[in-house]
């Protein structure tokens, strides 16, 4: 933890041989009520994937601090060495919630709402890749390994390489790479392709995403692949490949057996009317997790009298995200009207049917209600990976438990023993939840095991050492 003024903490911004590059600083900032301004560490995958490399290779991490107008100079957290990258309000309007979440998020997710092209929103982009690029520029020692993270950066891989040739560049796409016809909408489709083959490595979580990649460098760029290679204009190759991103199973699953995990579980249960079934929804509140129709089939099923109200209960957590951006407050009053309209048509005292909880928890409760659902629902229309299905998976110690997961979700590719829906079949759906329900301890556990093996052997330290091993074999660049 830093003293509590950041800037006294500050120091010269040492050299790193290992750069992690991402839209945010795995840190949030905590003010005090007498003024007094330090950072917490935020929980997540990503943190979790690179702590060990970072600390083998005295790592540090270049991100925007999460405060707008504010300079923040370089500073160390928890052993971490931190470069914070400034933003303006301006820039987190048109950079972030603009170009990132309103142009190309819904682009790269199948264009599940219509995503919104403005000239300023790009000019945003361009001049904020550019100063990650030059911030990391300063850091990267001679020679250095550079991993860059997701859609709101594409453009850095090119403009670093321009300024340090001597650099080893990895790319890491969390999101899908949309189908070559929908990605030509883009305006500024070349520039974003040449931003990306700036990298030796671009990652992607499925392979379909490195082939819609590989197949419009060829389309758009005239330029030459070979499988997963490509030969850049340059004289280099860039690999395209596929890295299905992961968790930290063996943290989870030890939290999820932890008694005070099966205290809290048993707990849910109690305080939900000991329901026969529990199904269970975590999702960040957005547009492209399937939410209204996943509820819209629940309570349908109860109406039909497929399900008893005395006997189901339906827990939906919705973290909430992006409130500032239009399409998300939409979805979110659609919800507050669904679920208001489910719960007031077919509820009754003490037994609402869905019970909608938006805010977010710690990780200790998101473990405890893993164990305490039975059937985990995971419905989204597109997604990149999904990493609520691979925790839901570990933390199923007893292989009970059941998951229905949409095929449009990255995790579908490996988790093929889920009850796999298609989320925009809403008949199907309601079809599978039943099934998942109904089907024998004996099958459940079946499924499950083969699942927990997967999520066992392939968690977020393999995709990491896979990445970066795969990326230390790059070909140093030709000159
Ligand atoms: C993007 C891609 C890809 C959620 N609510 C709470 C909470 N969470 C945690 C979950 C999970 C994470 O947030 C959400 O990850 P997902 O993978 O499900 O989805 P996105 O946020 O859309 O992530 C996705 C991912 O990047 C990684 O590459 O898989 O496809 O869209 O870990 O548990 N955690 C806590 N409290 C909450 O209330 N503690």
């Amino acid at each position: 933890m830093t003293p509590a003024d950041p800037s006294a903490s500050a120091q010269p911004p040492a050299t790193a041989s290992f750069v992690v590059v991402a839209n945010r600083l795995p840190v949030d900032r905590v003010e005090h009520p007498d003024g007094s301004v330090d950072w917490r560490t935020s929980p997540g995958g990503l943190v979790t994937a690179f702590e060990p490399v970072m600390r083998r290779h005295d790592g540090a991490w270049v991100g925007w601090h999460g405060a707008p107008d504010e300079e923040v100079a370089p500073f160390e957290n928890d052993g971490l060495q931190l470069v914070p990258v400034p933003l303006s309000a301006s820039e987190v309007e048109e950079y972030y919630e603009g170009f990132s979440n309103t142009t190309l998020w819904p682009l790269y997710h199948d264009v599940i709402a219509a995503p919104e092209f403005h000239r300023e929103w790009w000019d945003a982009y361009v001049v904020v890749n550019q100063r990650f690029a030059d911030a990391t520029a300063a850091v990267a020692e001679q020679g250095a390994v550079v991993w860059v993270q997701d859609y709101q950066l594409q453009l850095v891989p090119a403009m670093l390489r321009r300024q340090r040739p001597d650099l080893r560049i990895g790319f890491f796409l969390h999101i899908p790479f949309p189908p070559t016809e929908l990605y030509q909408q883009l305006p500024w489709r070349n520039q974003i392709l040449e931003g990306l083959l700036g990298a030796d490595l671009v990652g992607f979580q499925v392979s379909g995403g490195a082939q819609n990649f590989l197949r419009l460098v060829r389309a758009r760029l005239r330029q030459e692949t070979h499988r997963d290679e490509i030969r850049a204009a340059d004289g280099r190759t860039v690999v395209a490949r596929s890295y299905p991103i992961s968790i930290d199973t063996a943290g989870l699953a030890e939290l999820a057996a932890a008694p005070a995990t099966a205290e809290r579980a048993a707990e849910i249960r109690r305080d939900l009317g000991d329901p026969k079934v529990l199904f269970l929804g975590v999702d960040r509140l957005d547009y492209t997790k399937g939410l209204l129709a996943r509820l819209r089939a629940f309570g349908e099923l109860i109406d039909d009298g497929a399900l008893e109200l005395d006997e189901v209960a339906f827990v939906q957590v919705a973290t909430p995200s992006r409130e500032r951006v239009d399409e998300y407050r939409q979805l979110r009053d659609d919800m507050d009207r669904l679920v208001g309209r489910i719960n007031g048509d077919i509820g009754r005292i003490g037994r609402p049917p869905i019970t909608y909880l938006h805010s977010s928890y710690p990780r200790e409760e998101m473990a405890a209600l893993y164990r305490a659902a039975d059937v985990m629902v995971v419905t989204p229309l597109r997604d990149g990976m999904n990493l609520v299905a691979k925790e839901y998976v570990a933390c199923r110690q007893a292989d009970d438990g059941a998951l229905v997961l949409s095929e449009f979700a990255g995790a579908a590719k490996e988790l093929r023993q889920a009850y796999l829906v298609n989320p925009y079949d809403i008949n199907g759906m309601k079809d599978r939840l039943v099934e998942a329900m109904d089907d024998s301890p004996r099958n459940k556990a079946r499924r499950m095991r083969v699942m927990r093996r997967q999520v066992a052997e392939h968690d977020i330290d393999h995709w990491a050492t896979t990445f970066l091993d795969d990326l230390a074999q790059a070909q140093p660049t030709a000159d």
